[in-house]
């Protein structure tokens, strides 16, 4: 699919596909929204459950090429648009990282977040997906101690994905602040496309809750 086509986000205001919306920003993607308001349930309307089984967004369409999950639209598109250089190449030593902190995030960080937050206890050591919150974001922090991004100098779609969702887990009180995360959302979301999407989505939210 041309990345001249344009890509239909399926969003609802402050939920995890502002993330998305923001790293379509970065990309200077085409796109279209089609908005969801939550607060009337249209996630679990048979029109969108024909997008997404899960009722969750984001969810984008190319053409005919339906993606959903998050880290799944993240590599999708930032590998849609390499001239924006959020995307390290195949050949590049630091694809290996890229990957492997998007891995993190839906395979350890999301589990963890939601078992605290819900203050379940996590399976067995060896049997839990992501060992222990604490170990999960130990890791987290020792990689933003050593460098200002997660692949080092360079700002990457991966930091579009984490510096987003440590905005919204810190500001809930779910992952602890620490100086490197808190610096880290400060240098991630400040960025002219982070802001653009928080004011767009204080609209369509104010709207949702007027609705
Ligand atoms: N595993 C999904 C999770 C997406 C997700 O949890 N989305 C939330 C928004 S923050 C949602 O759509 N919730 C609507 C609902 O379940 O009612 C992904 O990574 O994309």
């Amino acid at each position: 699919m041309a990345a001249g086509t344009k890509i239909v986000l399926f969003h609802s205001p402050n939920t995890r596909s502002s993330g998305t919306l923001t790293l379509l920003e970065e990309l200077g993607a085409p796109y279209e929204l089609r908005v969801l308001n939550m607060r009337a349930g249209e996630q679990r309307k048979p029109e969108f459950l024909a997008i997404n089984p899960m009722g969750k967004v984001p969810a984008i369409l190319h053409g005919d090429v339906l993606v959903t999950e998050q880290v799944a639209v993240y590599l999708y598109l930032a590998d849609l648009f390499p001239g924006a250089g959020l995307t390290p190449n195949l050949d590049d030593p630091r694809r290996g990282p890229y990957l492997r902190w998007m891995a993190f995030y839906a395979g350890c960080f999301e589990p963890a977040l939601v078992d605290r937050a819900t203050k379940r206890d996590p399976a067995p050591l060896a049997m839990s997906p992501y060992g222990t919150f604490d170990t999960v974001m130990a890791t987290v922090n020792a990689q933003l101690r050593a460098a200002p991004y997660l692949l080092g100098d360079t700002f990457s779609a991966a930091d579009v994905l984490w510096g987003s969702a440590l905005h919204w887990t810190t500001a809930f009180g779910v992952v602890p602040v620490t100086p490197e995360i808190e610096a880290y959302i400060e240098r991630t979301t400040t960025r002219p496309a982070a802001v653009r999407v928080r004011e767009q989505d204080a609209v369509l939210a104010a709207g949702h809750a007027a609705a």
